[in-house]
């Protein structure tokens, strides 16, 4: 197949008067152009997204030249490929129509071959403001199909249109209403065929793996031709005769002893190279041989239970949720996807869930999933809306899905099709749905069963199709919002209903998919949008960047039940990130605890798109915040911790992930806030392969002489590991804690840095961060006892210094934040 690669530097322009001409660069988005040339404002800083605004209301003309050899029109079928286009869009040849797309979630392939002509030729995509074309939407309906308005002032529609739901804003995410060419963008040629997918099933057998390899071509008048297929030094040859139109080839190889893809900590992540050819055409692609099932069944600990098997071992999933990585679509490169996605492996994630208010990712984002061992619960892109069952749209939705699921059911790590994030949640947020809920409900099943169901079962049948995040399962319509005994669960009631962290104890998830608290990010990060004169939670543009009402109130009222009022606005965005960690880290400790009826703690969520007071536990640009070195904690595949229920049940846990049994010891000490030990208690134990075992339950008064004149440091070494973990056995506020001296000395370790700390007195959730250098600590958010120093390594992810190093630290605790 002869290629013509169109990806490149475009001339982009406003579609109606060419006011003024801009360079673009595509794949990319307008914005992106328009802000490389100066005509609109950075939108991340200060209160600029207002500013911005007008560029989603305008219609935008890209266009440029490329050269057409003669050999490329010799070909029978000469076709214009476009992987994204966002989303309204008209393409030109040469002035005359070669297509129109307006679902930025499907690849478009035009034939072109009448349009062109040898030499130089000139290409248009004019890309119509969506925001126009979802209101002619909306007026165009015959009863109305709400959706939610996360930003005050717009109602988008944009429930209406196939475009990335949370463009037009999210309770995390500013509005930027963008478009353009997103994708690659490329002419083929070919007279015998070209390939629309290729895609395998895995059947295994005692040690033997049979790869089965479907080609989909398409050839404009058929002919013979060959399937080569080849992986693991394996070939297979097999002729075929293609007729004219679309055309399933089928042919197998087999994988002799085959190597099997773990999740992270459960094993390494060995890929096969597949490549496959046909018709001219080829495709390679690293596959991962693996089984994966989802268990859902009805069982005796309460319930329907969910959890993922993989190569038959029952895996406790542990991770966050993803939302688009970047606004401005350009930004969402291979270097950013795989910063992000490693400090989650580095957190000991082993799943990320692709929330549905966002996109299907690029491809780079599922390889980097199947290298690290990121398995991946992939909702469809539908989120807390009530969307259309139109004729049009579900024929869209139905093209879109085939190809979404065709495109990446080869990856290893994808391990569930999700029908949408919310939306059975969403039947009871509108008055119209409310008042009508059986239309509503008829319509939400043709495009969940319909369309998506159905199309996860034609395609991708060895996988499972969960109607919705979160549900009861396949045919359970209810809305299960407070139901902890089906299938997953979102629990908001910490944040969104102002409980009590220790309200996580009340509920017994099967699979927590949903669960978070908001934190401020860094202050470097903050002086990077607001000016020094801004620095105050309730300016402006502190305000402007916290998208979900009442957030900074929250952070506030959260504080003053647990927390001596910070002083400064350091602390309070220091404390706001101790809060936020100890939130989670209530909520997971406790899931795991409850390890079999609970298989899975997957937090909200994982990143930012733009620099926001959010739930996230990576700020925008990856900087970690305290919460993600908690999660390494948490996360870790064999955890000491403790609880405590608002009745003083006391109980300290082992828990262990590991596929095998080994032996544990605990020290449990009790100490004043001098430092002073008080008790101590040691448990040696064996810890079973995959386990969460009770070794202390006791009511606290007995187990400790007053709850607010000591705390509990637990050590676990298992192995050669050493972890440990802090319990308060009081609010923090009621502790008299002493003032601690820290003494900081740095040095320089290779090409990174170690920080060693010691005190004199107690010290609590000691953070140090290293201001505008990119990188992180080894650990961090540490409990300082005196006499006992710790070394934190910080490896930078630029060039810097010794010199500079030192100077951009700094250092915090809980007794610094007030006097
Ligand atoms: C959820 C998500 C998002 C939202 C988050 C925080 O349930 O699905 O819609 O951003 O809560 O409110």
């Amino acid at each position: 197949m002869q290629r013509i690669n169109l990806n490149g530097k475009w001339d982009l322009h406003p579609a109606n008067k060419a006011d003024f001409t801009v360079s673009a660069t595509v794949p990319g988005d307008i914005h992106s152009a328009l802000l490389t040339a100066g005509k609109i404002k950075d939108p991340y800083e200060g209160t600029n997204e207002k500013d911005a605004q007008w560029v989603g209301d305008a219609d935008w003309r890209l266009s440029r030249t490329f050269d057409v050899p003669g050999s490329v029109l010799t070909e029978k079928s000469v076709f214009l490929n476009c992987d994204c286009l966002d989303t309204f869009a008209e393409i030109l040849i040469n002035g005359k129509k070669a297509g129109r797309s307006d679902n930025c979630f499907l690849r478009q392939r035009f034939e072109v071959r009448s349009l062109l002509k040898e030499g130089t030729n000139r290409i248009d995509v004019i890309i119509r403001s969506a925001v126009k074309a979802a209101a002619a939407r909306a007026a165009g309906l015959a009863y109305p199909v709400p959706g939610i308005k996360p930003i005050p002032g717009y109602d988008d529609h944009i429930n209406l249109i196939r475009k990335v739901q949370c463009h037009g804003g999210w309770d995390w995410g500013i509005r930027l209403m963008v478009g353009g060419i997103l994708q690659d963008i490329w002419l083929g040629a070919t007279s015998i065929g070209r390939i629309e997918y290729v895609y395998t099933t895995q059947h295994h057998k005692s040690g033997v793996c049979e790869l089965e390899v479907t080609a989909e071509v398409i050839s404009p008048s058929g002919g013979k031709t060959v399937l080569e297929i080849g992986a693991a030094d394996t070939k297979a040859i097999i002729p075929a005769t293609l007729l004219p139109g679309l055309n399933k080839v089928t042919g197998r190889i087999f994988i002799q002893n085959p190597e099997f893809w773990w999740p992270n900590g459960y094993g390494k992540q060995p890929l096969y190279d597949l490549s496959v050819s046909i018709a001219g055409d080829k495709i390679c692609k690293r596959i991962g041989l693996r089984t994966v099932e989802v268990v859902n069944e009805e069982d005796d600990k309460g319930g329907l239970s969910m959890y993922f098997k993989v190569n038959g071992v029952a895996i406790f999933s542990k991770g966050a949720n993803w939302i688009p990585c970047d606004a401005m679509p350009q930004r969402q490169t291979r270097e950013a996807y795989a910063d992000l996605l490693t400090s989650a492996v580095a957190a000991n994630m082993n799943m990320i869930r692709i929330w549905g208010g966002g996109q299907y990712e690029r491809e780079a984002f599922y390889e980097i999933c199947d290298e690290l061992g990121l398995m991946i619960w992939h909702d469809f892109m539908f989120s807390c809306a009530l969307y259309p069952a139109t004729e049009e749209f579900l024929v869209s939705v139905k093209k879109e899905a085939e190809y979404q699921v065709k495109r990446l059911r080869d990856h290893a790590c994808l391990a569930l099709w999700c029908g949408n994030n919310e939306d059975v949640g969403a039947l009871n947020w509108f008055k119209e749905s409310r008042n009508s809920r059986d239309r509503y409900l008829v319509d939400y099943d043709r495009l969940n069963e319909g369309v998506l169901g159905k199309t996860v079962d034609e395609c991708d049948s060895t996988r499972t199709f969960w109607p919705s995040s979160p549900c009861g399962g396949r045919g359970d319509y209810s809305d299960c919002w407070h139901k902890d005994n089906r299938g997953d669960m979102h629990y908001w009631s910490v944040w969104h209903d102002g409980h009590p962290f220790h309200a996580y104890l009340d509920i017994k998830p099967r699979f927590c998919s949903e669960f978070g608290f908001q934190s401020f990010p860094s202050l470097d990060a903050i002086r990077k949008y607001a000016p020094a004169d801004e620095l105050n939670v309730t300016s402006p543009v502190m305000e402007h960047h916290q998208r979900n009402s009442a957030g900074n109130s929250k952070i506030v009222e959260m504080f003053t039940r647990y927390f001596r009022v910070p002083e400064g606005f350091d602390n309070f965005v220091y404390l706001s990130q101790v809060q936020q960690a100890l939130a989670i880290k209530t909520g997971v400790e406790h899931f795991r605890h409850l390890r079999p009826v609970c298989m899975g703690a997957i937090y909200w969520q994982l990143n930012d798109n733009w620099p926001v007071c959010s739930w996230s536990s990576l700020e925008y640009a990856g900087k970690w915040k305290l919460l993600h070195y908690a999660a390494k904690r948490f996360f870790a595949p064999i955890m000491v911790s403790a609880s405590q229920d608002k009745q003083g049940k006391f109980e300290i846990w082992l828990t262990s992930d590991a596929r095998e049994a080994g032996k544990c010891k605990v020290t449990a000490e009790i100490r004043d806030f001098s430092g002073k030990l008080l008790r101590k208690k040691i448990y040696a134990r064996k810890s079973p392969a995959g386990s969460a075992i009770c070794l202390e339950s006791s009511d606290v008064d007995k187990f400790v002489p007053a709850r607010n004149d000591c705390f509990l440091f637990l050590t676990l070494e298992a192995g050669r590991k050493i972890s440990t973990n802090v319990h308060f056995f009081t609010e923090y506020k009621r502790c008299r804690l002493a003032k601690a001296k820290i003494k900081m000395t740095v040095v320089a370790n290779g090409t990174g840095f170690k920080v060693t700390l010691a005190t004199d007195k107690p010290a609590f959730f000691v953070a140090i961060n290293a201001d505008n250098i990119r990188g992180e600590f080894d650990d961090n958010m540490i409990t300082l006892l005196p006499g006992k120093p710790r070394t934190l390594i910080f490896t930078p992810k630029q060039k810097t210094n010794l010199a500079n190093f030192r100077r951009s630290l700094t250092l915090n605790h809980l007794r610094a934040t007030y006097r």
